[in-house]
């Protein structure tokens, strides 16, 4: 390993003053003070500089090599069994007031949270290398976008977030002309659940990570900066970071609209981001272009209307149930130049997951042991594959634009089994942020914890909203002014089942059809009726040419059930009163009307 390193990291300690900005190398200085690196690597994210670390991870296991042929420059990570997802509960925002973080997050006071996590910290880079990781989230020349500096202990968040982020030297030129940056710094330690804490520090524009590799937990420019820190952010300097997906569609005219959908993590964002058009659909001429997949950062810009740019660069997406008739764009991205994170690999190490349905069979599970499926499947439910956006096909070249793409509406959705119908359309924004705020989903394999439960993840922001979330909805209703040109706001169900407990709707590229009523709404030329939920379509307003469904289908999907939206709105008073007087007067005026409406 030593020998390795010294290859690898040719710099030995002191390489503290990487940079012309002296607040960031006296922060370098202090952390590796602290935690005592054996060398320190700024990372220029250049090709030298990741084939050096590939060589290295390979050589000690972290990384193993797939099949040369069939996945090009792809790679195999198997993480520690018990660090597979985020986790939550052991997720803290630190605010100087309590309040300040909410009921929604696990709180800390900031000195109590430095203090337990510079204990964990303290000497743990012995024998290690520090790496320095300057990252931009968002193209490099936007206005929208922010920085950051990621210092780490693993090589593979550094082969992560050169991904995933723009790393290396153009980030860090934008980091010393604007003087500011969040700080993230990560190790993953021991890897031991009982010392894992993932901390932010909102006001001190701060996170630190320990004991984790595992996606969201480690790459701290995703969840960690571009959510809720970025979220703290937004709201004092007035935009919007959302945990949503944003795609372009444009119709046979040639006309293009943007949207930008919210579902929970694991609910099919990065399938509806790179969408193909049904058959029907593509012959007249219908296209859907990527922007993003997990998240959208927007403002209003000089016309009023809303701006999102996707502050990633790279998608880190569920493998499970990716396959040539659920997301072709994805299986096409990920032929080379992926690293595979807990998936089983077949005899000629491809890799393999459940639902790539392929004719292919594992050989070894994601644990590297020999695959027995009575024993466990081939790959974790959180499998997940890191790629640069630019291999998808479906990548649009706006997302590249500086001053991001206008949105024409703004979608939410949960996984409801039951009570709700496959798409309405919210009155008005206020009404719009009441829909986001009630959003509710049943839990998945992306965070630890029990999978199926249903809880209220307003705007899919539950784990990601970096402060109380009654401020937070005060936040979006304050866009409604003169001055802004909002979108309109949608809610959608893909997941709503039939009584045989088999899901209703087809989904996939048939969502096409639901997102073309919302396009035909925005240009208002679409029907929809008005009921006290919203303006729902019958099954007659969508084109559904080419889908076939049952009457249960027709009846549910499209219907409205009165008695079971009464006390779906009396379970979304109370969670609103749960937020206590800083909830806004507004949204449960609002709730009220609308409970009003039903009885
Ligand atoms: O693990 S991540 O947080 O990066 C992915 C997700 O849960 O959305
Ligand atoms: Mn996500």
């Amino acid at each position: 390993m030593n020998a390795i390193t010294q290859d690898v990291a040719p710099t030995p300690i002191p390489n503290l003053n990487g940079s012309s900005l002296p607040a960031l190398n006296a922060w370098v200085a202090e952390v590796a003070a602290l935690t005592r690196p054996d060398a320190v690597v700024w990372c220029d994210g250049s090709d030298e500089e990741n084939a050096r670390l590939i060589a290295l991870m390979q050589a000690d296991g972290t990384l193993v090599p797939l099949n040369e042929k069939t996945h090009p420059n792809s790679w195999l990570h198997r993480s520690h069994p018990d660090d597979v997802a985020r986790v939550e509960h052991l997720t803290f925002v630190c605010t100087s007031e309590k309040e300040d973080a909410g009921p929604n997050n696990h709180w800390m006071s900031p000195a109590d949270g430095h203090d337990k996590m510079d204990a964990l910290f303290d000497g743990c880079m012995e024998g290690r290398t520090m790496y320095v990781i300057p990252y931009c989230m968002g193209p490099i020349d936007s206005p929208l976008s922010r920085c950051g500096v990621e210092i780490t202990d693993s090589p593979y968040v550094v082969a992560n977030m050169r991904i995933m982020t723009r790393i290396g030297a153009p980030a860090l030129e934008r980091i010393e002309r604007e003087g500011r940056f969040v700080k993230g710094l990560h190790s993953i330690g021991e890897l031991d659940p009982n010392r894992r804490f993932i901390m932010h520090f909102p006001e001190e524009l701060t996170i630190k990570s320990y004991g984790s590799g595992y996606g969201g937990n480690a790459l701290l420019g995703k969840k960690c900066h571009a959510l809720r820190i970025a979220s703290h952010q937004a709201r004092h300097e007035g935009w919007l970071a959302e945990h949503m997906l944003i795609l372009g569609i444009e119709n046979p005219q040639g006309e293009k609209h943007y949207i930008a959908a919210a579902f929970p993590s694991a609910c099919g964002k990065t399938n509806l981001a790179m969408l193909i058009p049904p058959e029907g659909y593509r012959k007249d001429g219908w296209k859907i272009s990527t922007v993003g997949d997990d998240i959208c950062w927007m403002r209003p810009g000089k016309d009023g209307r809303l701006y999102a740019i996707n502050p990633e660069a790279g998608f880190f997406g569920v493998a499970p149930g990716t396959s040539e008739s659920s997301n072709p764009n994805a299986l096409k991205s990920i032929q080379s130049n992926t690293i595979f994170t807990n998936v089983g690999v077949t005899a000629d190490n491809q890799p393999w997951w459940e639902g790539i349905d392929n004719d292919q069979e594992p050989a070894l599970d994601w644990r590297g042991e020999p695959y027995d499926a009575a024993k466990r499947p081939a790959a974790h439910p959180n499998a997940r594959f890191t790629v640069s956006a630019k291999q998808c096909p479906s990548y649009s070249p706006e997302a590249e634009n500086p001053e991001g793409v206008p949105i024409s509406a703004i979608v939410f959705g949960g996984r409801r089994a039951s009570l709700v119908p496959l798409v309405f359309e919210a009155r008005d924004w206020t009404h719009g942020v009441l829909v986001g705020a009630a959003m509710g989903s049943e839990t998945t394999a992306a965070a630890t914890g029990q999978v199926g439960v249903m809880r209220r993840d307003p705007m899919a922001m539950k784990p990601f909203c970096g402060y109380n979330f009654a401020d937070y909805f005060t936040h979006w209703l304050s866009f409604d002014r003169d001055d802004v040109k909002l979108p309109k706001i949608f809610h959608v169900n893909w997941f709503r089942k039939g009584s045989d407990g088999k899901f209703l709707w087809p989904g996939f590229g048939d969502n096409l059809r639901v997102l073309e009523w919302m396009i035909g709404r925005v240009d208002g030329k679409a029907n929809a009726t008005e009921t006290p939920i919203g303006y729902l379509p019958s099954d007659s307003d969508l084109n559904l040419e080419g889908v076939e469904l049952s009457d249960e289908a027709r009846r549910v999907l499209f219907g409205f059930d009165k008695d079971g939206w009464k006390s779906e709105f009396d379970s979304i008073g109370g969670y609103l009163e749960e937020y206590g007087p800083r909830m806004p007067q507004a949204l449960k005026d609002e709730q009220r009307r609308i409970a009003q409406a039903l009885y």
